[in-house]
């Protein structure tokens, strides 16, 4: 049994996430732990909220609530939501949490003890007409790299270039829009990543197999320009993890706190033991430490494009500069945007349909479908209200829902609500049965490789490849002269519900729950043995004819939602 640690980048605490973040990690990364469990490994899934920096402080602001009480509300709210969309991790939790700031402090000790931090007077943005320093996110403007001129003070949205907000041309508050901003003096903590670029290039280039999306980017920082930079780890914030060496005061940088995007991903970490602290699982270091057992732990990684740079570069170079054992990522798999009828799905915008929404619309497995089989892999990709319909219509409804209603409703009327038994299986059948093989083995090794949208594509041919037998058996014809010959073709098609409920059940588990209980078995396990697999029901074994698994969408209900979403959310 193999050991599978698998994390999501963790969401932003600053309002509800759009399909787009969904799909761009959380959705995929709950496939793979699914597929994992489903194969019998054991697994560690988590996830959490994003809760420092300024997205939680301007975003609190904006809903006139303590940052603390926004926090809590949101986590409960997004917990929820994910929740209905089935995202089943083991723990999710929380970056504020106590966990976390204890082992954010403990990192910067280990750093600065390994003269890997460095003190800094700076020169940063203050705004007169906001009384503040402008750190990250609090200033808007245009990329030096690209021209983009809504980048913000720590990342261009459009280029992903990691920015310090100084770089910005024409800069403004983006908290009042003012633009009367001079530059003071203030003391950061800088992380010497430069000294590590070397340790860092070494490992990337080791790493077998990754995706060329995800060691094009970190690539592209560790040699571009001047190289890897050294990172401003702290900021003059009132809402974060308060800087501290270990346990230890740090003079001088009293009332401020970590930059939010080096205590996030040491949240990974946090997050295993607040699961353990919760009372769901008992030993988290065997997951994280490499000198307690995390030796044989597969770590993989889920994360859209923009996130990259931190996962490859920053948050390795915390974990190695710490000189700790502490457990490495083994890939990181990555995903380009998704965009939205002609345009950009946008948080700060609200233009697109956000996770609540489409849950108030349609139960998640149609969504789960549709944005899994078009996952932005290998380029981004367009959700369009056109094409849901139409890949809900035909994969959903036409080729699986379809099968599984004919099959039960012929077999209750022509012979019971009881697996028939019929004869041995014809040449057909095993025709079939081999195709099957085939396919589910395809399968398995796009999973296994995380290839979201060809898993997808097969798991649909697997589907297909039942309907084209059901079609060419016509048991309907078949029972007028040769009953006999009909009961065993209805018996192997039950057969193939409950297969199918087994396999697509990291895609659309609620469907293939109600396939298994309609089918009434428990009998889950992996179709490694595919003949075998399809005698699971045996003659006799009794069942129930399942209400619509997946119902149709018509023309004027999408052209409703079209309509409904072409706006912007207020
Ligand atoms: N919250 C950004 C995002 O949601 C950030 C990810 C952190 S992963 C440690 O895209
Ligand atoms: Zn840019």
């Amino acid at each position: 049994m193999a050991r599978h640690l698998i994390t999501s980048a963790i969401p932003y605490i600053n309002g509800i996430k759009h399909l787009g973040n969904l799909v761009g990690s959380q959705l995929p990364a709950d496939l793979y732990a699914r597929f994992q469990r489903a194969r019998g490994n054991e697994v560690l899934f988590l996830c959490a909220t994003d809760e420092h920096g300024t997205p939680a402080e301007l975003a609190a602001a904006k809903a006139s609530k303590p940052v603390a009480e926004y926090c809590a509300e949101m986590h409960g709210v997004q917990a929820q939501i994910a929740e209905g969309f089935r995202l089943s991790f083991d723990h999710f939790g929380r970056s504020s949490s106590e966990q976390n700031k204890k082992l954010t402090q403990h990192f910067a000790g280990r750093l600065a003890d390994a003269g890997l931090i460095r003190e800094v007077s700076e020169k940063q943005v203050y705004s007169n007409a906001d009384g503040r320093f402008l750190p990250d996110r609090y200033i808007e403007g245009t990329c030096p790299n690209c021209g983009y001129d809504k980048a913000r003070g720590d990342q261009c949205e459009n280029c992903t270039k990691q920015l310090d907000p100084t770089d910005l041309i024409d800069p403004r508050s983006a908290i009042s829009g003012s633009t009367d901003l001079e530059v003071r003096e203030t003391k950061h903590l800088y992380l010497c990543q430069s000294q590590m670029k070397d340790q860092l290039e070494e490992w990337i280039d080791t790493r077998e197999g990754w995706p060329i999306l995800t060691t094009s980017i970190a690539k592209k920082w560790l040699t571009d320009g001047d190289g890897l930079q050294d990172r401003g780890i702290t900021r003059d914030l009132a809402w974060g993890v308060p800087v501290k060496k270990g346990t230890e005061e740090w003079p001088g940088m009293e009332g401020k706190v970590f930059y939010v995007w080096f205590d996030a991903p040491i949240e990974y970490i946090a997050a295993a033991q607040e699961w353990v602290d919760a009372g769901k699982g008992t030993d988290w270091e065997r997951w994280w430490r490499t000198d307690k057992g995390a030796d044989d732990v597969r770590y993989t990684q889920f994360m859209g494009k923009d996130n990259v740079p931190f996962h490859t570069l920053s948050f390795p170079a915390t974990i190695l500069g710490s000189g700790e054992p502490w457990k490495l990522v083994d890939y990181i798999k990555s995903f380009n945007y998704l965009n939205y009828d002609g345009g950009q799905f946008s948080t700060s915008q609200g233009r697109g349909v956000f996770m609540d929404q489409a849950l108030e619309i349609l139960p998640a497995d149609y969504w789960r479908w549709w944005l899994l089989s078009h996952a932005p892999e290998s380029s981004d990709s367009e959700f369009t209200w056109e094409n849901f319909q139409a890949s809900v219509n035909k994969d959903l409804a036409d080729v699986l829902g379809n099968f599984v209603s004919r099959v039960t409703k012929f077999c209750r009327s022509k012979f019971s609500e009881a697996v028939p038994e019929g004869g041995a299986y014809g040449p057909s059948e095993e025709a079939l049965i081999e195709t099957l093989t085939t396919r589910i083995r395809a399968y398995e090794g796009h999973m296994e490789a995380m290839e979201v949208r060809k898993s997808a594509g097969e798991l649909r041919a697997i589907w297909v490849a039942g309907n084209e037998y059901l079609q060419e058996a016509a048991p309907w014809s078949t029972f007028k002269t040769d009953p006999e010959t009909a009961a065993m073709q209805i018996r192997l098609a039950l057969n193939l519900i409950r297969l199918y409920a087994v396999l697509s059940a990291p895609f659309i588990p609620d469907a293939s729950a109600q396939l298994m209980q309609a089918m009434q078995t428990e009998d889950d396990s992996w179709p490694d043995d595919v003949p075998a697999a399809l005698q699971v029901l045996e003659p006799g074994h009794a069942f129930t004819v399942p209400e619509v698994t997946f119902r149709k969408i018509a023309d004027d209900e999408r052209e409703g939602w079209q309509e409904r979403f072409s706006g912007v959310r207020s």
